[in-house]
C-alpha cells in the first residue's frame, strides 16, 4: 500500500467522525418523519429543509425554521403539532403536509384556502386518559332515572287539564240560541194577517134612513053627562038618571106660539041629560057644569081635559044631589 492511498483513507475516517453526525441527526428525523406520513415520501416536502432554513448537504444553514423549532420544543413529536400553525400562513401543519407545501415556510402555503378545522388533533394526549373513566360510571345511572320519572308527570298531568275544559264550553252555547229563535216567527205573522182586514169593510155600508113624521090634523070630541045622584055618593047607580037642559061651558086653548087660540063654547044636556063638544083639535080644555036650581055638586064642578089630536074623550059626568032628599037616610 503507498502513501497516497493511506492519507486517503485519513480523510475518510475524518470525513466519517465529524461529518456523520451531524447528517445521520438529519436523517433520522426525517426518516421519523417519514414514518409518521408514508404517503410523503419521495414528495417535494421530504428534504432537510422541511424543519431547517437551508439543505446542509449543499452547505446550507441548519438553523431550524418555525416548523423544526415546533418540532424540537414538542419532545420531537410530529403528530403533536399538527394543529399548529408555524409558519402563520393560515394553514396548519397537517394541512400543508397533506398539500406538500413545508410548513416552516409561510411563502409557500395550499392555492386553495382550506376549510379551518377546529381542534381535532389537541385530543390525543387528553383522550386516552378522560375516556375510561367517564364512561362506565355515567352510563349506568343515567339509564334508571330517566325511565322511572319519565312515566309518572306524564300520566298525572294529561288527565286533568282535558277533562274540565270540554265540559263547561259545550253545554252553555247550545241550548239559548235554538230556544228563542223558533217560538217568536211562528206566531206573530199568522194572527194579524186575518183578523185585520175582515171589520171595516162590513160595518161601513149601512145608512140611516130618516122616518118623516107626518102631522095629521084630526079633530077629537069632548062628552058626558049630568046625573043626578039621588043618593049622593058620587057616582051612578041603577035608577038614577040624567039631567037635561043644563049649560056646560067649554074653554079651550089649542095651537102653538103665534098659532096659539082660545076656544069657547056652550051646550045643554039633552033629555037623557048627555052633552058633547066635537071638532075640537088638540089641546087644553075646562069643562065647566052650571048648576040647575034645586041640586049641589057631589062630583067635580070644574073638569080640565088634555085633548090628543084626534081623541074622543068620553064620560066626563057632573054628579048632582038633589035637595029635596038630602036630608034621607040612604
Ligand atoms: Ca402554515
Ligand atoms: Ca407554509
Ligand atoms: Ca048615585
Amino acid at each position: 500500500m503507498n502513501r497516497k492511498l493511506t492519507i486517503g483513507l485519513l480523510l475518510l475516517t475524518v470525513v466519517a467522525l465529524v461529518g456523520v453526525p451531524q447528517a445521520a441527526a438529519l436523517s433520522s428525523y426525517l426518516n421519523n418523519f417519514n414514518t409518521t406520513y408514508p404517503s410523503a415520501v419521495g414528495t417535494r416536502i421530504d428534504t432537510c429543509i422541511l424543519c431547517h432554513q437551508g439543505d446542509p448537504r449543499i452547505g446550507g444553514s441548519t438553523d431550524r425554521n418555525s416548523y423544526g423549532a415546533a418540532f424540537g420544543s414538542n419532545n420531537h413529536n410530529f403528530t403533536t403539532i399538527e394543529p399548529l400553525d408555524s409558519d402563520g400562513d393560515g394553514f396548519t401543519n397537517i394541512q400543508e403536509i397533506n398539500a406538500r407545501t413545508f410548513p416552516g415556510n409561510a411563502s409557500d402555503h395550499p392555492s386553495v384556502t382550506p376549510t379551518p378545522s377546529p381542534t381535532p388533533t389537541v385530543t390525543p394526549t387528553v383522550t386516552p386518559t378522560v375516556t375510561p373513566t367517564v364512561t362506565p360510571t355515567v352510563t349506568p345511572t343515567v339509564t334508571p332515572t330517566v325511565t322511572v320519572t319519565a312515566t309518572p308527570t306524564v300520566t298525572v298531568t294529561v288527565t286533568p287539564t282535558v277533562t274540565p275544559t270540554v265540559t263547561p264550553t259545550v253545554t252553555p252555547t247550545v241550548t239559548p240560541t235554538v230556544t228563542p229563535t223558533v217560538t217568536p216567527t211562528v206566531t206573530v205573522t199568522a194572527t194579524p194577517t186575518v183578523t185585520v182586514t175582515a171589520t171595516p169593510t162590513v160595518t161601513q155600508t149601512v145608512t140611516p134612513t130618516p122616518t118623516p113624521t107626518p102631522q095629521p090634523t084630526a079633530n077629537g070630541s069632548i062628552s058626558g053627562s049630568k046625573i043626578s045622584d039621588d043618593n049622593g055618593n058620587g057616582k051612578q047607580d041603577s035608577g038614577e038618571e040624567g039631567i037635561s037642559d043644563v049649560t056646560i061651558s067649554l074653554i079651550g086653548i089649542v095651537g102653538t106660539g103665534t098659532d096659539t087660540k082660545v076656544i069657547r063654547k056652550e051646550t045643554s044636556t039633552g033629555a037623557d041629560g048627555s052633552y058633547m063638544f066635537d071638532n075640537l083639535p088638540s089641546g087644553r080644555y075646562i069643562l065647566i057644569e052650571q048648576l040647575k036650581p034645586g041640586y049641589v055638586p057631589t062630583g067635580f064642578v070644574v073638569m080640565s081635559i088634555n085633548l090628543a089630536n084626534g081623541e074622543n074623550s068620553m064620560n066626563n059626568n057632573f054628579m048632582n044631589r038633589p035637595i029635596s032628599n038630602l036630608f034621607r037616610i040612604s
